[in-house]
């Protein structure tokens, strides 16, 4: 497991994650949540609280209120949320404002409610507007119109920061919130039409690949820019600052660097050893033009990343490999 520069391992009494803390990760199947429970146990936290989608519907309060009664978890960290890439996004604009709208304020309420002395929310980059200045800067919340493919999200996502900033305020909640850019990793989704950019891109090439293709189609013009952190990079993140970090301001967790989407599949291209071209399907949408997030403040509280997209893509089409016949869809 990497160790994120500057980590200090904290003093018992400096923060509710002690050693036997009880803490319950919302949503540890997800890409987040379980990166967030393997680093936990990597770290040497024991008294974890999981339960499956079946166990407990995180989206009926009542069930959420009645688990944070008979559980009393210590340390909540919400990594459920209903996620996708650009296509989804814009085709599910009603699921993905209503699920994440209902899943976290039921865990945040009922953490609150049932005496839970942390909460983590993970929000996302596309809560900036859609020109936000670059890198986005945390005081760029609210400064300008969304872009549209995603605002439903977003705007679920921002509602969540002002949940914790409001419980904050008003009942002295230790709820912070943190920006992830776009993540990728073991655990992601591979479905083409719901998935981020990263994970297609492996899957098409792949398949390509195999079938001696002489081109794959990206899509959009290539020429947008994203950053993406290893979802590993995110998880020792959220646990450095779950201990480290109590404040009402949310902190950019990103690497500070972006490429293109040309760039990204031509990383992609290599990793997985496709020799043909790349063609862009210009009907589909680019999404906003570049969002790269400045992390000056993620850095000035002790945290970098440390795995390098390169490096991050191979390790991820290893685990594609080894993993592609669970998710023929
Ligand atoms: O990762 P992605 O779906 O989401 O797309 P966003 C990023 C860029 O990659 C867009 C292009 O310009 C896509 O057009 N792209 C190229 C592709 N080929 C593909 C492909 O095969 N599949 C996909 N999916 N994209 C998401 C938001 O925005 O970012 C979410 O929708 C979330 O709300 C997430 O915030 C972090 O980066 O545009």
């Amino acid at each position: 497991m990497n160790t994120p520069i500057g980590y200090e391992p904290l003093t018992p009494h400096a923060s509710p994650l002690t050693a036997t803390a009880k803490i319950f990760v919302a949503g540890h199947r997800g890409l987040v949540g379980s990166a967030v429970e393997r680093r936990l146990r990597a770290e040497g936290y024991t008294n974890l609280v999981l339960r499956t989608r079946k166990e407990l519907d995180l989206l009926d309060y009542a069930a959420v209120a009645a688990f944070f009664e008979r559980e009393r978890p210590e340390v909540v960290i919400d990594a459920a949320a209903r996620v996708g890439g650009i296509h989804a996004n814009n085709t599910y604009p009603a699921d993905f404002i209503r699920d994440n709208l209902f899943v976290q304020n039921n865990l945040i309420d009922n953490a609150w409610r049932f005496g839970a002395r942390k909460l983590v929310f993970l929000g996302s980059s596309c809560i900036y507007p859609k020109h936000a200045p670059q890198p986005m800067k945390e005081e760029h919340l609210l400064t300008g119109p969304l872009e549209p493919t995603n605002e439903w999200y977003a705007i679920a996502k921002i509602a969540g920061i002002k949940m914790c900033q409001a419980y904050r305020k008003q009942h002295g909640f230790d709820a912070i919130s943190l920006m992830p850019t776009n993540l990728y990793g073991p655990g992601d989704n591979f479905n083409l039409e719901s998935s981020h950019v990263l994970p297609a891109l492996i899957r098409k090439f792949h398949e390509a690949k195999l079938a001696g293709a002489s081109a794959v189609t990206v899509w959009g013009t290539g020429t947008p820019r994203r950053e993406f952190l290893h979802v590993d990079d995110m998880a020792a993140a959220t646990v450095f600052l779950a201990a480290n970090y109590s404040d009402s301001e949310i902190v950019n967790v990103g690497v500070g660097e972006d490429v293109s989407i040309r760039e990204l599949a031509e990383l992609v291209r290599d990793a997985v050893g496709f020799t043909g071209e790349l063609e862009f399907d210009t009907t589909k949408p680019d999404g906003t033009p570049r969002k790269l997030l400045d992390v000056t403040r993620l850095h000035g509280l002790g945290w970098k990343a440390s795995i390098p997209l390169a490096e991050g893509i191979r390790s991820t089409y290893d685990w594609f490999l080894q993993h592609q016949a669970d998710f023929r869809t």
